[in-house]
C-alpha cells in the first residue's frame, strides 16, 4: 500500500473523494496524513472526521518562501510519503521543494491546461468567450502548472453561466478523475519520465488515451 500525503487549503472536497476511493478499497493506497497552511479549514475537520491525521503548518510568520518550504518538507517528510496531493493548495512551491517530491507530486488545476496557468482560471475562460472549459492532474515540477499533464476532463460552457457555475460543473469532474489518477499511481502504472508522463508504458497527450 503507497502512503500518500495530502495538501490543502480550503474546504478538501477533492481530498475527500481520494480519501473515500481509498477507504472503499479502489486506491492501493492510504492517506496517512492531511496537511494544511490554514487553520479551521473545512477539509481539516473532513480529514478528521474520516481518522485521517491532520496538521497545519501555517506560511505566516516565515520570512521566506524557502523557509517556510523547508519545514513543510521535513513534516510531509515525517510521514514517508510515497505520493504527494496538492488539492486546492493555494501557495506557489519552491524549486527545491518540487525537485524533492519530482515525479511523486500531483496537481490538480482547475483549466485546459497549458490555458489558464494560476488562478481565477474559470473567469478567464469566461472572458475569453470559450465554449469549453475543464480541468487539468499533472505532475508537479517547477514550473507553475506547467508539468506533464495526464489527464483531463471537460465541461462545455452555456451561455449566462458565471464564474460560480462553471467552478461546480467542473469541481464535479475533479471528483471523478482525480482518484483515478491516484490509483493509477498507487497501481504503479503511472510514471513520470524525461519524456513526459507515461500510463502503463505509453508517453501520455502525444498519441494516446486510456479509457480506464
Ligand atoms: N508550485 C510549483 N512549483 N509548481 C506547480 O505546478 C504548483 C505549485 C504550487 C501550487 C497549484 C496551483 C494551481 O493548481 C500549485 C501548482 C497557487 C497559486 C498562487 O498564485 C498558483 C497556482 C497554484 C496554486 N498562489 C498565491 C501565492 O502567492 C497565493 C494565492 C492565494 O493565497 O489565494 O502562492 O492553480
Ligand atoms: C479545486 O477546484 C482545485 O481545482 C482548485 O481549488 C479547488 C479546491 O477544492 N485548485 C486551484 O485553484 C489551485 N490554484 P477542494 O478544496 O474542495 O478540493
Amino acid at each position: 500500500m503507497k502512503r500518500i500525503v495530502v495538501l490543502i487549503s480550503g474546504s478538501g472536497t477533492n481530498m475527500q473523494a481520494i480519501i473515500d476511493a481509498c477507504q472503499a478499497g479502489k486506491v492501493a493506497g492510504n492517506v496517512v496524513a492531511v496537511i494544511s497552511n490554514k487553520a479551521d479549514v473545512g477539509g481539516l475537520e473532513k480529514a478528521a472526521n474520516a481518522g485521517v491525521e491532520t496538521a497545519v503548518l501555517s506560511h505566516k510568520g516565515f520570512a521566506t518562501r524557502e523557509a517556510y518550504d523547508l519545514e513543510l518538507q521535513q513534516l510531509v517528510d515525517s510521514f514517508q510519503p510515497d505520493l504527494v496531493v496538492l488539492a486546492g493548495f493555494m501557495r506557489i512551491l519552491t524549486a527545491d521543494f518540487t525537485r524533492h517530491y519530482h515525479g511523486r507530486m500531483l496537481n490538480i488545476h482547475p483549466s485546459l491546461l497549458p490555458k489558464y496557468k494560476g488562478i481565477n482560471t474559470h473567469q478567464r475562460a469566461l472572458d475569453a468567450g470559450d465554449s469549453e472549459h475543464g480541468v487539468s492532474v499533472h505532475f508537479v515540477t517547477e514550473e507553475l502548472d506547467g508539468g506533464p499533464v495526464i489527464l483531463q476532463a471537460t465541461v462545455p460552457v452555456f451561455a449566462g453561466d458565471t464564474a460560480a457555475d462553471l467552478q461546480a460543473r467542473v469541481h464535479t469532474q475533479e471528483h471523478a478523475i482525480y482518484p483515478l489518477v491516484v490509483q493509477w499511481f498507487c497501481a504503479e502504472r503511472l510514471r513520470l519520465t524525461d519524456q513526459g508522463a507515461e500510463l502503463d508504458g505509453q508517453l501520455l497527450g502525444a498519441a494516446g488515451y486510456a479509457d480506464d
